[in-house]
């Protein structure tokens, strides 16, 4: 038996494509009336607290997200039990999309031709070419490498920092933190794909925004988070764009969600806020995804994209 434990989304449209994909596989939801013995695989988004309490049976836990920092920190997560993540090739591109979307407006200088525009002033500056402006990318997993990828093919000099090496054509690899630094001193605009662990909590603070490259991107250099608020110290932010250390950030994510209307971020200079939207789980292809891995699961293969505890990701 699957249960279903989706909070803060569409529960009913999940279940129904999950239904129609599962065959006669039994689904129950959370006010149903059955035995919590007999749930094999539970599916969640946002567990309560209660939420894993009597699944003795259980043989995975299914996680909607593709980050698993907060279901990590559920004070009764059964121990011993997979947690298997969501990886999605609608995913992947939806957040190539967001991070060239953002990556090119910053490459392009577009806060300085929004202030020309209000200001009524036409100053033909020339953006430089893309392959002048070093894009870093933090994390080379499944959504940094893709990104990663699709920018040098758009011509970008592209960097990528990882905690074990990775060869990826075109693109140069930093590994570990002996080499963070290094891996900073060359990026103009800097893009988080990070999982949230110990390790990365708060990596993107004044200090390292003091170390990326200074004098080459117009305007300064930027920093683009698609992974975690919990990556990024947001005073840190609104005092480095205020007094010039970064020229621009692009935030999809923030500490506390949604964004309090008190906070300062809404309107720091060059500050452009979307809603935790750069890539959502899309319940058609995410249904497919998880039907076939219970179904492949109960016919004995192994279950895929398996996050390790240890590690946090
Ligand atoms: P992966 O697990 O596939 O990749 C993680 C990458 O980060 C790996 O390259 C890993 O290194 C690297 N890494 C982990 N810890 C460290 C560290 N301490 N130092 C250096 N590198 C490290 O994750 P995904 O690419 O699938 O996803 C990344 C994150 O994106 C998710 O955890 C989630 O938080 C976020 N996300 C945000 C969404 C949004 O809409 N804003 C949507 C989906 C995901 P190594 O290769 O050596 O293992
Ligand atoms: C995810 C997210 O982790 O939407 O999938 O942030």
């Amino acid at each position: 038996m699957l249960l279903l434990h989706l909070s803060d989304v569409d529960e009913d449209r999940w279940s129904a494509r999950l239904a129609a994909k599962l065959g006669g596989y039994p689904i129950v939801r959370r006010g149903d009336q059955f035995d919590p013995r007999d749930v094999r695989y539970i599916f969640v988004w946002k567990p309560l607290e209660n939420a894993f309490d009597g699944l003795t049976n259980l043989k995975a836990v299914l996680s909607l997200g593709a980050g698993v920092d907060a279901l990590l920190r559920h004070p009764r997560l059964p121990e011993g039990v997979p947690i298997v993540r969501f990886v999605d090739e609608e995913l992947t591109q939806c957040m190539t999309d967001y991070v060239i979307a953002n990556v090119t407006m910053h490459q392009r200088c577009h806060s300085r031709y929004v202030a020309d525009q209000a200001a009524r002033h036409w100053t033909q500056f020339y953006p430089a070419p893309a392959w002048d402006i070093s894009v870093g990318i933090m994390g080379l997993g499944e959504l940094g490498r893709d990104a990663a990828e699709k920018l040098r093919a758009l011509g970008f000099a592209v960097r990528g920092w990882s905690r074990k090496a990775r060869d990826i054509e075109g693109v140069e690899t930093f590994a570990g933190p002996d080499s963070f630094d290094a891996f900073l001193a060359g990026t103009d605009i800097l893009v988080n794909l990070l999982p949230l662990t110990p390790e990365t909590e708060g990596i993107l603070n004044r200090k390292t925004f003091g170390k990326l490259r200074r004098d080459n991107l117009n305007g300064g250099p930027t920093i683009i988070n698609a992974a975690r608020g919990g990556h990024q110290n947001e005073d840190d932010i609104v005092t480095a764009l205020t007094d010039g250390t970064l020229g621009a950030a692009s935030l999809d994510v923030f500490q506390t969600e949604p964004l309090p209307e008190a906070s300062p971020l809404w309107t720091a200079p060059n500050c452009y806020i979307t809603p935790h939207i750069a890539a959502i789980s899309n319940p058609d292809s995410g249904a497919a995804y998880f039907a076939r891995v219970l179904l492949e699961h109960e016919q004995g293969k192994p279950l895929p994209n398996v996050i390790d505890v240890d590690r946090g990701y």
